[in-house]
């Protein structure tokens, strides 16, 4: 068999691509028919594929590569770590100082008393742990009937059975039985297609409210936690209006709950905080962490857990663990990556450069008659794309149609902005420089005139009734 390597065709590669390969979130068939696009390597904010294509990664790959790509440091370190350890467990009372320093370090970033860490390859494990924390929890305090966990509709928290139950993807749900008992969701605070004639003031409050009603319909005695991202994001960018979270917090501050915010992509400086928690100044019993935390070099995600809850956990073994729960090399590679991101103050670059410039732009596309709103919190952004600027409503065409079509224009732009339905949404590396948001910003134009026109041309400039 031939060695595979970036200079064999496009075909070539794509063809046997098709024959073996199963991608995630796709129907195989139709990638067969295309071809996917090879990516052959990548620096800063840049990815170059198979063509030679130069493409601005305006998603910093599924939200993860926070620091860019090609930072020599980090392969080092891995190098460095695979000769001296590649791999032992952390289990049957054994540890080895890449787990120890990194939960460490995490302890110390982490708001409050977020202090212990348990290590999971990303964030799904990180999630499906976090299910088995909380009715652990509830066990050891003598309450077993707490079982439930409220999540929200439009919730993305993974793909394993426990994560996909917590997330709220209905095309995730009908694919295997799913959620698993004892998950139910309530509404997302979406204003834009779902708050109707209310300020986005009412409707925050309104669905932060749902979590009281929750509680009380289901009984407080059967209620472990409430989980949610600070800003939902592969449900497409959904910032909640400024009331929501004040509310939901007072909610949480008042009954006898856990609260797990799902930091995998918020944390790491997304937000121009470390954390989307101390953007919205939460209070997490319980974070969900990953992507960030390595940029995206090595898989490795956690959840990082308060004093409280460890205290309880702590009594007794806690009957739970991966393979690679605290990968040496993984975690040597995160460590590193904090490092970086603390030592050249990236938290800051996005906080007091990058994502104010970003959002000074971002807005500027809301003039485009194709676009009905644009939001943003630190490097996160969505617009939505609309027929009719003077109301808020769906497009005619099922959902996704036109967001479809406008994605091809942006690849087509050698643009990464993905669509989620009909919403356009990017999340960059936090390193991006004031230049990389001007070209940025000169495709998105470009690719939103482009298809816009396709659009109209297609008949599909229409309101949904
Ligand atoms: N929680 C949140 C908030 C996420 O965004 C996960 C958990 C699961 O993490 P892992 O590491 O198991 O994938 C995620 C992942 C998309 C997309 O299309 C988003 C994610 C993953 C894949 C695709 O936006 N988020």
């Amino acid at each position: 068999m031939n060695k595979i390597t970036n200079h064999m065709p496009t075909a070539e590669l794509q063809a046997i691509d098709a024959a073996h390969h199963m991608h995630p979130f796709t129907a195989n068939d139709e990638l067969a028919k295309h071809g996917a696009r090879v990516i052959t390597r990548a620096d800063g904010v840049t990815l170059t594929d198979s063509e030679g294509e130069q493409i601005l990664d305006a998603m910093a790959g599924l939200w993860c590569v926070n620091i860019g790509y090609g930072r020599d440091e980090l392969a080092e370190v891995a190098a460095r770590q695979m000769k001296e350890l590649p791999y032992y467990n952390t289990f049957f009372m054994s540890t080895h100082v890449p787990a120890i320093a990194l939960a460490q370090k995490l302890a110390e970033l982490a708001p409050g008393d977020l202090n212990h860490v348990f290590f999971a390859s990303g964030g799904s494990e990180a999630n499906d742990t976090n299910i088995r924390l909380v009715r652990r929890y509830w066990d050891l305090m003598g309450k077993p009937d707490k079982k439930v966990i409220i999540s929200r509709k439009n919730a993305y928290h993974g793909t394993s059975m426990g994560s996909a139950s917590l997330g709220g993807m209905q095309g995730m749900h009908a694919q295997g039985g799913m959620p698993i008992p004892d998950i139910v969701h309530i509404g997302q605070p979406y204003w834009y297609l779902e708050g109707g004639d209310m300020s986005p003031e009412e409707f925050g409050l309104m669905r932060a409210r749902e979590l009281e009603q929750k509680i009380d319909e289901l009984g407080e005695g059967r209620v472990a936690a409430f989980i949610a991202e600070p800003i939902q994001g592969a449900g497409g960018v959904i910032i909640p209006p400024d009331s929501y979270w004040p509310e939901v917090r007072r909610i949480c501050a008042e009954r006898d709950i856990l609260f797990i915010a799902d930091e995998v992509i918020t944390g790491f400086g997304r937000t121009g905080e470390w954390f989307g928690s101390q953007h919205y100044d939460l209070s997490p019993d319980i974070m969900t962490v990953a992507k960030g935390l390595s940029s995206g070099y090595a898989p490795i995600g956690g959840s990082l857990v308060s004093d409280k809850v460890a205290a309880v956990i702590g009594r007794e073994e806690f009957t739970h663990g991966y393979t690679y729960s605290g990968h040496p090399v993984a975690a040597a590679v995160a460590l590193e990556n904090l490092r970086i991101l603390e030592e050249e103050r990236i938290v800051d670059h996005v906080r007091d450069e990058a994502a104010p410039y970003l959002a000074e732009k971002w807005h500027q596309l809301a003039d485009h008659p194709f676009v009905g709103e644009t939001t943003i919190v630190g490097m996160m952004a969505s617009l939505a794309l609309t027929a009719d600027k003077s109301v808020r409503k769906p497009f005619k065409a099922s959902p996704g149609t036109v967001g479809y079509m406008t994605r091809e224009r942006c690849f087509g732009n050698n643009l990464i902005m993905r669509h989620v339905a009909d919403r356009m949404i990017v999340a960059p590396p936090l390193v991006m420089t004031k230049s990389d948001i001007d070209t940025l910003f000169e495709r998105a134009v470009k690719s939103l005139d482009e298809a816009y026109k396709d659009v109209k041309e297609a008949g599909l400039l229409e309101t949904a009734d």
